[in-house]
Protein backbone atom coordinates (compact mmCIF):
# COMPACT_ATOMS: atom_id res chain seq x y z
CA UNK A 1 0.00 0.00 0.00
CA UNK A 2 1.57 3.08 -1.19
CA UNK A 3 0.82 6.50 0.60
CA UNK A 4 0.78 10.11 -0.87
CA UNK A 5 1.01 12.75 1.21
CA UNK A 6 0.37 16.60 0.09
CA UNK A 7 0.12 20.10 2.06
CA UNK A 8 -2.24 23.17 1.16
CA UNK A 9 -4.97 25.62 2.28
CA UNK A 10 -7.15 24.95 -1.08
CA UNK A 11 -8.65 28.07 0.01
CA UNK A 12 -11.73 29.12 -2.88
CA UNK A 13 -11.45 26.02 -3.93
CA UNK A 14 -10.71 26.02 -7.86
CA UNK A 15 -9.99 23.51 -10.54
CA UNK A 16 -5.98 24.31 -9.88
CA UNK A 17 -6.63 22.51 -6.33
CA UNK A 18 -8.41 19.25 -8.23
CA UNK A 19 -5.74 18.52 -10.79
CA UNK A 20 -3.30 18.80 -8.15
CA UNK A 21 -4.81 16.12 -5.87
CA UNK A 22 -5.89 13.93 -9.03
CA UNK A 23 -2.44 14.01 -9.68
CA UNK A 24 -1.16 13.08 -6.48
CA UNK A 25 -3.51 10.38 -5.77
CA UNK A 26 -2.10 8.58 -9.08
CA UNK A 27 1.19 8.14 -7.48
CA UNK A 28 -0.12 5.92 -5.11
CA UNK A 29 -3.23 3.94 -3.65
CA UNK A 30 -3.86 6.36 -1.27
CA UNK A 31 -4.28 10.40 -0.79
CA UNK A 32 -3.26 11.77 2.58
CA UNK A 33 -4.02 15.66 2.56
CA UNK A 34 -2.66 18.18 5.36
CA UNK A 35 -5.14 21.32 5.13
CA UNK A 36 -3.52 24.05 6.45
CA UNK A 37 -4.80 26.07 9.51
CA UNK A 38 -6.26 29.42 9.96
CA UNK A 39 -4.41 30.25 12.62
CA UNK A 40 -1.37 28.78 10.41
CA UNK A 41 -2.44 31.07 7.16
CA UNK A 42 -2.91 33.97 9.80
CA UNK A 43 0.70 33.73 11.06
CA UNK A 44 1.76 33.39 7.45
CA UNK A 45 0.13 36.01 6.15
CA UNK A 46 -1.52 38.38 8.08
CA UNK A 47 -4.88 37.30 7.05
CA UNK A 48 -7.36 34.38 7.28
CA UNK A 49 -8.43 32.27 4.78
CA UNK A 50 -12.03 33.03 3.29
CA UNK A 51 -13.32 29.74 4.32
CA UNK A 52 -12.85 28.97 7.47
CA UNK A 53 -10.32 25.59 8.21
CA UNK A 54 -14.02 23.58 9.01
CA UNK A 55 -15.37 24.23 5.66
CA UNK A 56 -11.97 24.01 3.82
CA UNK A 57 -11.47 20.36 5.66
CA UNK A 58 -15.17 19.34 4.75
CA UNK A 59 -14.44 20.21 1.15
CA UNK A 60 -11.08 17.73 0.78
CA UNK A 61 -12.73 15.13 2.39
CA UNK A 62 -15.74 14.88 -0.04
CA UNK A 63 -13.26 14.20 -2.92
CA UNK A 64 -12.66 10.66 -3.92
CA UNK A 65 -9.55 11.50 -4.62
CA UNK A 66 -8.82 12.04 -0.79
CA UNK A 67 -8.48 9.06 1.55
CA UNK A 68 -8.00 11.06 4.47
CA UNK A 69 -7.31 14.92 5.32
CA UNK A 70 -5.50 16.41 8.80
CA UNK A 71 -4.74 19.55 9.64
CA UNK A 72 -1.43 21.02 9.23
CA UNK A 73 -0.76 23.45 12.35
CA UNK A 74 2.78 24.24 11.55
CA UNK A 75 5.10 24.23 8.70
CA UNK A 76 8.03 23.07 11.10
CA UNK A 77 5.81 19.56 11.58
CA UNK A 78 6.12 18.05 7.82
CA UNK A 79 8.71 15.61 8.43
CA UNK A 80 6.36 14.29 11.95
CA UNK A 81 3.39 14.44 9.80
CA UNK A 82 5.40 12.21 6.88
CA UNK A 83 6.59 9.76 9.59
CA UNK A 84 3.64 9.63 11.40
CA UNK A 85 1.32 8.83 8.59
CA UNK A 86 3.62 6.71 6.91
CA UNK A 87 3.91 8.52 3.62
CA UNK A 88 5.91 7.27 0.51
CA UNK A 89 5.73 9.88 -1.36
CA UNK A 90 5.37 14.06 -0.83
CA UNK A 91 3.93 15.29 -3.60
CA UNK A 92 4.22 19.58 -3.92
CA UNK A 93 3.11 21.88 -6.42
CA UNK A 94 6.14 23.66 -8.09
CA UNK A 95 5.78 26.55 -6.46
CA UNK A 96 7.30 24.84 -3.87
CA UNK A 97 9.96 23.88 -6.30
CA UNK A 98 13.19 22.52 -3.83
CA UNK A 99 12.06 23.67 -0.41
CA UNK A 100 11.06 20.13 0.72
CA UNK A 101 13.95 18.23 -0.91
CA UNK A 102 15.33 17.60 2.81
CA UNK A 103 12.62 14.81 3.16
CA UNK A 104 14.21 12.92 0.23
CA UNK A 105 15.79 10.69 2.93
CA UNK A 106 12.32 9.24 4.51
CA UNK A 107 10.03 9.50 1.14
CA UNK A 108 10.01 10.63 -2.08
CA UNK A 109 9.23 13.69 -2.93
CA UNK A 110 7.90 15.22 -6.39
CA UNK A 111 6.81 18.24 -7.69
CA UNK A 112 4.13 18.79 -10.06
CA UNK A 113 3.13 21.54 -12.37
CA UNK A 114 0.73 23.98 -11.07
CA UNK A 115 -2.56 24.80 -13.29
CA UNK A 116 -1.85 28.03 -15.13
CA UNK A 117 -4.10 31.23 -14.64
CA UNK A 118 -5.84 30.15 -11.88
CA UNK A 119 -5.53 31.05 -8.48
CA UNK A 120 -7.17 31.81 -5.29
CA UNK A 121 -5.46 35.41 -5.36
CA UNK A 122 -6.66 35.81 -8.38
CA UNK A 123 -10.56 34.72 -7.89
CA UNK A 124 -10.65 37.01 -4.70
CA UNK A 125 -9.47 39.83 -6.54
CA UNK A 126 -11.84 39.32 -9.63
CA UNK A 127 -14.82 38.91 -6.51
CA UNK A 128 -13.84 41.73 -5.09
CA UNK A 129 -13.30 43.86 -7.86
CA UNK A 130 -17.31 42.87 -9.17
CA UNK A 131 -18.92 43.84 -6.13
CA UNK A 132 -17.93 47.80 -6.85
N1 LIG B 1 -2.02 24.58 -7.06
C1 LIG B 1 -1.87 24.21 -8.39
N2 LIG B 1 -2.31 25.05 -9.39
C2 LIG B 1 -2.89 26.23 -9.08
C3 LIG B 1 -3.05 26.62 -7.74
C4 LIG B 1 -2.60 25.76 -6.73
O1 LIG B 1 -1.33 23.12 -8.70
N3 LIG B 1 -3.28 27.02 -10.08
C5 LIG B 1 -1.51 23.68 -6.01
C6 LIG B 1 -0.39 24.31 -5.18
O2 LIG B 1 0.85 24.22 -5.86
C7 LIG B 1 -0.44 23.47 -3.92
C8 LIG B 1 -1.93 23.08 -3.81
O3 LIG B 1 -2.53 23.37 -5.09
O4 LIG B 1 0.34 22.28 -4.07
C9 LIG B 1 -2.64 23.90 -2.75
O5 LIG B 1 -2.42 25.27 -3.03
P1 LIG B 1 -2.50 26.35 -1.87
O6 LIG B 1 -3.80 26.24 -1.18
O7 LIG B 1 -2.11 27.68 -2.45
O8 LIG B 1 -1.40 25.80 -0.86
P2 LIG B 1 -0.34 26.62 -0.07
O9 LIG B 1 -1.02 27.74 0.66
O10 LIG B 1 0.79 26.93 -0.98
O11 LIG B 1 0.16 25.54 1.00
O12 LIG B 1 2.66 23.27 3.67
C10 LIG B 1 2.17 24.07 2.63
C11 LIG B 1 1.07 24.92 3.15
O13 LIG B 1 0.00 24.13 3.61
C12 LIG B 1 0.60 25.99 2.21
Amino acid sequence: MKTVITFGTFDVFHVGHVNLLQRAAAFGDRLFVGVSTDALNFSKKQRYPIYNQKDRMKIINSLRYVNLCFEEESLELKRHYIEYYKADVLVMGDDWEGKFDEFSDICEVKYLLRTPSVSTTQLIEVISSSED
